[in-house]
């Protein structure tokens, strides 16, 4: 389907819903997590990794995987799709932007008011008082600690298991109850509760828009289906407003 047609839509959005997932950053360099072969899924296990009992189990290896991707993400870029998201703000003021991603390159391009559904990977939070936290300093061979309370510090992200914050999770549900366009950028729509912000969006009437590469458990009930990489058809559709 075609961009124009989609910007036609666009264009008389009076609020308008963006849901962004990991194939928005992929251009960075970034891996997806359910990418065949360069998935993330595809090399580490999420049991051992992103819940709170593997956690529990061996916070040092939970550590070192988080520790990696940070620096992964330390050292990428936004790229030509972020940007665009903040062009398409600047035309359509009553944008709310949910983004699924932890790694904060929506905020580095400029996007502002940002809803972090699963949190921000460069953050710390303490386990103990479950609020942002300063490290203590320490040996480079400890684990991380809290600065207030000494306890073990974890990355601020959400685990499969856990609740979204209750900030973020009533921002999204409203922004996508309140939209008359929502549109859902490179996410595979197979993680709840995030993956249900668009039939919320739908049930409400609004019309559906969705960038990928490719077919998404959501695009059956997407009016706009414009599949490419989003660091091309973002700016397309950007530049068509
Ligand atoms: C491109 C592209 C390019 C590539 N351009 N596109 C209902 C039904 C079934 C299960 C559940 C349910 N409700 C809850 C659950 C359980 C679970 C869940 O959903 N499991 C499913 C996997 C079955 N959900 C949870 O556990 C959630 N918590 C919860 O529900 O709590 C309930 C509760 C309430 C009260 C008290 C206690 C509990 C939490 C989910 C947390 C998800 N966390 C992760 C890790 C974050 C931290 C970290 O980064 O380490 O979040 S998992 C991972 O998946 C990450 C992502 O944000 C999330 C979504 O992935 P995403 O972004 O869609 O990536 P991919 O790889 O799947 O897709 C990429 C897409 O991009 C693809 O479509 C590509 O084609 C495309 N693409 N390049 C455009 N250039």
């Amino acid at each position: 389907m075609s961009v124009a047609a989609a910007a036609d839509r666009l264009r008389s959005a009076h609020r308008l819903c963006v849901l962004t997932g990991s194939g928005i950053s992929a251009e960075s360099g970034i891996p997806t997590f359910r990418g065949a072969q360069t998935g993330l899924w595809e090399n580490f296990n999420p049991h051992q990794l992103a819940t709170p009992e593997a956690f529990e189990r061996d916070p040092r290896l939970v550590w070192r995987w988080y520790e990696w991707r940070r620096e992964l993400i330390a050292g990428a870029q936004p790229n030509a799709g972020h940007h665009a998201l903040v062009e398409i703000a600047r035309r359509i003021p009553a944008m709310m932007l949910v983004t699924q991603n932890v790694d904060g390159l929506h905020q580095r391009a400029g996007s502002h008011g940002v809803i972090e559904f699963h949190g921000n990977i460069m953050r710390d939070r303490c386990t103990r008082e479950g609020i942002a936290a300063e490290r203590s300093p320490a040996n480079k061979e400890e684990l991380p600690r809290c600065a207030r309370c000494g306890a073990l510090l974890r990355p601020d992200v959400v685990w499969f298991g856990e609740a979204i914050a209750p900030d973020a999770l009533q921002g999204a549900d409203a922004a996508a109850a309140n939209c008359d366009v929502f549109m859902s950028v490179g996410t595979s729509s197979q993680v709840y509760p995030a993956a249900g912000l668009s039939e919320i969006a739908r049930q409400r009437g609004a019309a559906i828009i969705e960038v990928n590469v490719e077919a998404s458990d959501m695009s059956a009930g997407s009016d706009w289906q414009l599949l490419g990489p989003a660091g091309e058809v973002l700016p397309a559709l950007a530049s068509a407003l």
